[in-house]
């Protein structure tokens, strides 16, 4: 069984693997940690990650990069037509107001959602660690990352895409969690408990966004304080901030615009991102050369830190922003913070750490590997989760962001009252019970209860309607507890109702089933309709991190067997409609579309392989007919086997260039059949003797 941790960048991602011995950050094809989020479509295959980055710039329209914040977005959203820029393919909007990313693949137009292509990245990562993790043969089982700020539609978007890679995802975690429990698992000096708790505060500087969060830590334990984000001061637009300066720059003095030509204007970022790396090394002037940048001009011009910072101090700005923020909402003052830690590739600028020691007094720290931490803690997540690994008792306490609200009343009314069910880092997984007094079927909607704290436009969670419910004998309204969960994944549901009714008790039957009893004290009350709030009361199913289902039964009554009656729980079917953007149905279709097209990539592969073998042959057997061979072929015959691999070698340019692999497999076979008897002849000749181990390389 696989235990993985995938971290999904929205430039890079990150992949970590739990051995016995610990977590290890896995390289991919090229030998890199980092997985560039790039999928690129072609006439015959598509490709994901560095091959995809590396034809990036000759095959733009058919690339998709940026697409993190796209997942379980509408195309309406503002956010998305805002990231429209930086993706290079053509969106289009879809029915429903879905999002298509609109491609030339296998010669025809194709459009694929943002979850799609997720799915997609997801399927390199996967052969990536499958090509790693020899002793496991299939990855499935596997912890993703999501930053903690993703609402229920964007986490409910993200585990689809699992779902269309066929990932069996064990838990959607957060990123911020992800590093505080990488951190805090192998800290040896945490206060022990009942100590004051050490408060740590972790900056993650990335592309597309930076978040900052608190983490009370004691031996053994973390408790996730809060957070707090922005999704425009990050690394992209850091580079973005530095091409608008060059694009100016070179309009002055090239009269160009760069931002006319879609490649230049891709290059230049590509250009500026370097400059930026260098510029966090060096204080001095850097120059920027790109030849044959637009209309055959070269162009070049150079830039020094200071003026990197001027250029991007409102983004610097809201960095600072950002942490005050996040000490304000938790009321915490720079002194109650023991330690700064950065992670994130965008840490790397010298400007973050200088706001860090400004604010705080103290130079922040990278006790963590700042690319790799966000991975390190998933894989170390999916270890604690999987049965084969024995990880040290680490309890973590998540908090969640956002207020929801729960409104209910009568079904395709509007009447009925409203009460705030979870609040602002209030602790999850977590379930509550709540009490409401109903005799007709009823609705119950969920909803964000802050919009402005929100990345996301819409504020509804998920609407739940509650049946069967039915009056009492008397006709008035029963009681009705309804269990209400933000489960492990950070998703919002109603999972269960259940209406509590008195029934008379047969004098023979013995009442057994106790986990339909309830005390006969607490038996309905006859509020009248919408009469009270639900108060919410803890189900307390936090003690146990992780699933943490607690039973929602009542106690058995001591009373039952002596009373004539007894209150029975009914559970009650609930209608559930969600932010999900697709139905069970559609992500099967998407998993089918997913498969299909890694059926192409294998069998594209495959004949790419037979191609390449004939390829080599031609060219191994034509050298080594003059060399090594020489002298164990009639000449005769070395002639008719030179002309058949001229032969070959022109097909291969000319009609055989697109062959499937049977028409390959044959052709080396025919020149394997002229081809072998010399071999074999050399290699007789070859074992008799040492002496003749000159000859060359072993055939
Ligand atoms: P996100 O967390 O926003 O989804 P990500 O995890 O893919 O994105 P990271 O890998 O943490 O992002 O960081 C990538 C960013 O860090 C890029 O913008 C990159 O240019 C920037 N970066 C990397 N090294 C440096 C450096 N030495 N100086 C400045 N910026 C750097
Ligand atoms: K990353
Ligand atoms: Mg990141």
């Amino acid at each position: 069984m696989s235990v993985v941790g995938f971290d999904l960048g929205n430039l890079n991602c990150y992949i970590a693997v739990a051995r016995q011995g610990g977590i290890e950050v896995i390289t991919n094809d090229y030998s890199l940690h980092a997985t560039p989020s790039c999928v690129s479509f072609g006439p015959k295959t598509r490709v994901m990650g560095d091959a995809a980055k590396q034809q990036a710039n000759t095959n733009l329209n058919n690339t998709v990069i940026n697409f993190k914040h796209l997942i379980g977005r509408r195309f309406t959203d503002q956010r998305t037509q805002q990231i429209r820029q930086w993706i290079p393919c053509e969106m289009i909007q879809l029915p429903d107001d879905h999002i298509g990313l609109k491609v030339n693949y296998l010669g025809e137009q194709r459009v694929f959602t943002p979850e799609q292509i997720v799915a997609a990245l997801f399927v390199k990562l996967k052969q990536i660690t499958e090509n790693n993790l020899r002793e496991v043969s299939k990855v499935t089982d596997c912890v993703v990352s999501v930053p903690y700020y993703f609402t229920d539609a964007q986490r409910r978007a993200l585990l689809a895409a699992t779902q269309m890679a066929d990932l069996n995802c064990l838990r959607i975690l957060n990123e911020s969690t992800a590093v505080a429990l990488a951190y805090g698992i192998y800290k040896q000096d945490l206060p022990a408990e009942g100590e004051k708790a050490r408060n740590v505060l972790f900056l993650d500087v990335g592309h597309a966004a930076s978040q900052a969060y608190i983490v009370a830590y004691n031996k053994g334990k973390l408790s996730m304080l809060g957070a707090a984000y922005d999704l425009d001061a990050a690394g992209r637009g850091f580079d973005g901030v530095l091409r608008d300066h060059f694009r100016h720059d070179f309009k002055e003095r090239y009269n160009i615009d760069a931002a006319t030509k879609p490649r230049a204007w891709q290059r230049l970022l590509e250009e500026c991102e370097k400059l930026k790396k260098q510029m966090s090394a060096n204080s001095t002037p850097i120059p920027i050369n790109i030849e044959c940048f637009m209309d055959d001009k070269d162009v070049s011009g150079k830039l020094q830190r200071a003026d990197f910072e001027r250029l991007a101090a409102p983004l610097f700005e809201k960095v600072r922003t950002l942490l005050k923020r996040l000490l304000e909402d938790l009321k915490k003052k720079p002194a109650d913070i023991e330690s700064i830690e950065i992670i994130g590739g965008s840490s790397r600028i010298p400007m973050i750490k200088q706001i860090i020691t400004e604010m705080f007094g103290k130079e922040p720290k990278t006790t963590m590997n700042q690319d790799e931490a966000v991975a390190r803690g998933c894989a170390m997540q999916c270890a604690i989760l999987s049965p084969s690994f024995r990880v040290r008792e680490f309890s973590v306490k998540d908090s969640q962001p956002y207020r929801v609200k729960l409104a209910w009343g009568p079904i395709g009314l509007t009447e009925g009252g409203e009460n705030d069910v979870f609040q602002e880092q209030d602790e999850f997984p977590f379930s509550k019970m709540l009490t409401l007094y109903r005799k007709d079927p009823f609705v119950l909607n969920a909803n964000y209860a802050d919009p402005s704290r929100l990345p996301y436009p819409k504020t509804e969670i998920g609407s739940w309607k509650v049946l069967n419910v039915t009056p009492n004998s008397e006709g008035e309204s029963r009681k009705v507890k309804v269990k209400v969960r933000i489960n492990p994944n950070g998703i919002f549901s109603v999972c269960s109702a259940a209406m509590y009714e008195t029934v008379p008790v047969p004098q023979a039957v013995e009442v057994t089933d106790e986990n339909n009893q309830e005390p006969m004290s607490t038996g309905p009350a006859a509020n009248g309709e919408d009469g009270q709030p639900p108060a919410p009361e803890n189900a307390g199913d936090n003690k146990t991190p992780g699933e943490g289902d607690e039973a929602m039964d009542e106690a058995p009554s001591a009373d039952a067997k002596k009373s004539r009656t007894k209150t029975v729980t009914v559970d009650l079917p609930i209608e559930e409609t969600t932010n999900s953007p697709y139905t069970p149905s559609q992500i099967a279709t998407f998993k089918d579309v997913e498969t299909k097209m890694q059926q192409t990539d294998r069998t594209e592969k495959e004949k790419a392989d037979a191609k390449n073998a004939v390829e080599e042959y031609v060219y191994e057997m034509r050298e080594k007919l003059s060399d090594a061979l020489a002298e164990f072929v009639e000449e005769q015959d070395a002639e008719a086997f030179k002309s058949l691999l001229s032969a070959t070698e022109d097909w291969l340019y000319d009609e055989g260039e697109d062959a499937d692999k049977p028409t390959y497999v044959n052709k080396l076979n025919e020149l394997k059949k002229l081809g072998d008897p010399i071999v074999e002849r050399y290699r007789e000749f070859e074992l008799r003797g040492p002496a003749f181990e000159s000859l060359g390389r072993a055939l």
